[in-house]
């Protein structure tokens, strides 16, 4: 199986990030693609191609050029005007509720003040090499479409930082670009046919589904934690389906804080049925081990070998797998359930319970 990686998410390391007003060492880091990295390089099953550069036409189609732009200057114009920071925060966000009957409030020139009208949480600092990084993941996302676009029935996008939470004109979540609906997009664009998008992320992943909200050609699949009580809080409930053209084209479960294996593969079993009625010409999926019981964010009680037998299961749609890393943040496991979820997919055997019976 081919995996699609790049050295250059180092560029990418905050190294923090403020969570419930406190100040903490950052969950999303270099170490978690690195240890996946080293898991897969250890077993010939597994083979490293590198990305190819698309372009920003690709991140043009599902994101505002406003976003883009910020992201692509937000360094530079951080030296020239900011706080004198390492990283990028905001100190103020565009709260919907601040303009309630006022319209659109115009993009401000202030650097903190860019930030907030395009920052939606305090978790996603950005970096000098922040936005080569997401661009990188980008195009290690459609490095692995093409091979899936050209016949390959299983592909491993390699990618931090993640995608999911950023939406058309917004971002945060650990997530600047979201390459995930790069993916998506650019596959529906060369298959002329329809896309499902199944996110196991333990997040429910709000950028993609606000990106593709209104698309009948694209459905977005997604179990998660409940919105009510984790991130992102405000999407992902069971009542958002869609709307227009896109109305049950959107398919969310949110699961209880301590779902365990089978409550997990039931859910998984509902959204694999939505997206085998759907009859999709590709599937991509966001994978994310932070549903794994020993994620230091996540509530869930998953054990290494359900990751097999997920993998196994999406790969019984019989239909060609792009399958993009999100988060998990359990750096010790996080590369033998990408491991196993892989192998999973690929039909292989798995190589956990072997080592635990030796
Ligand atoms: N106390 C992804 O997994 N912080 N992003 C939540 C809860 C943000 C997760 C804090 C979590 C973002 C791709
Ligand atoms: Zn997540």
């Amino acid at each position: 199986m081919r995996v699609v990686y790049s050295p250059r998410h180092r560029l990418h390391d905050p190294g923090f990030e403020v969570t419930g007003g406190e100040r903490i060492p950052a969950y999303e880091v270099v170490g978690r693609v690195e240890a996946i990295r080293e898991a897969l390089d250890s077993d010939p099953a597994f083979s490293f191609v590198d990305p190819r550069a698309f372009g920003l036409d690709p991140v043009r189609a599902v994101h505002d050029d406003g976003l883009i732009r910020y992201l692509e200057n937000a360094w530079t114009d951080w030296l020239a005007g900011g706080t004198g920071a390492g990283a990028i925060l905001p100190d103020a966000f565009l709260h919907p509720a601040l303009r309630a009957g006022m319209g659109d409030a115009p993009e401000p020139s202030s650097p903190c003040g860019q930030a907030g009208f395009y920052c939606f949480d305090t978790g996603t600092p950005i970096v000098p090499g922040t936005y080569e990084a997401t661009r990188m993941a980008c195009d290690v996302a459609l490095t692995a479409a093409e091979e899936v676009f050209g016949g390959e029935p299983l592909v491993y996008a390699l990618t931090r930082p993640p995608g999911h939470h950023s939406a058309r004109s917004v971002y945060g979540g650990y997530c600047y670009l979201n390459q995930a609906a790069v993916a998506v997009e650019w596959l529906v664009g060369k298959a002329k046919g329809t896309v499902a998008v199944l996110d196991v992320d333990y997040h429910h992943g709000n950028g993609t589904q606000q990106i593709f909200y209104d698309r009948s050609d694209v459905l977005y699949a997604s179990l998660h934690a409940d919105p009510l009580q984790t991130y992102p809080y405000f999407a992902g409930h069971a009542d958002e389906i869609g709307v227009g053209a896109g109305s049950g084209a959107t398919f969310n479960q949110p699961l209880p804080a301590g779902t365990t294996d089978t409550g997990y593969l039931a859910a998984l079993d509902r959204a694999l049925d939505r997206i085998g009625e759907f009859g999709p010409a590709f599937v991509v999926v966001s994978l994310g081990f932070d549903t794994y019981g020993q994620d230091p964010i996540g509530s869930f009680a998953l054990t290494t070998p359900v990751y097999h037998e997920v993998g196994r299961r999406a790969a019984r749609l019989d239909r060609p797998l792009l399958v993009i890393q999100e988060g998990g943040y359990d750096v010790s496991t996080i590369g033998r359930n990408a491991r196993e979820w892989l192998r999973g997919a690929a039909g292989l055997p798995s190589a956990f319970e072997a080592e635990v019976a030796s």
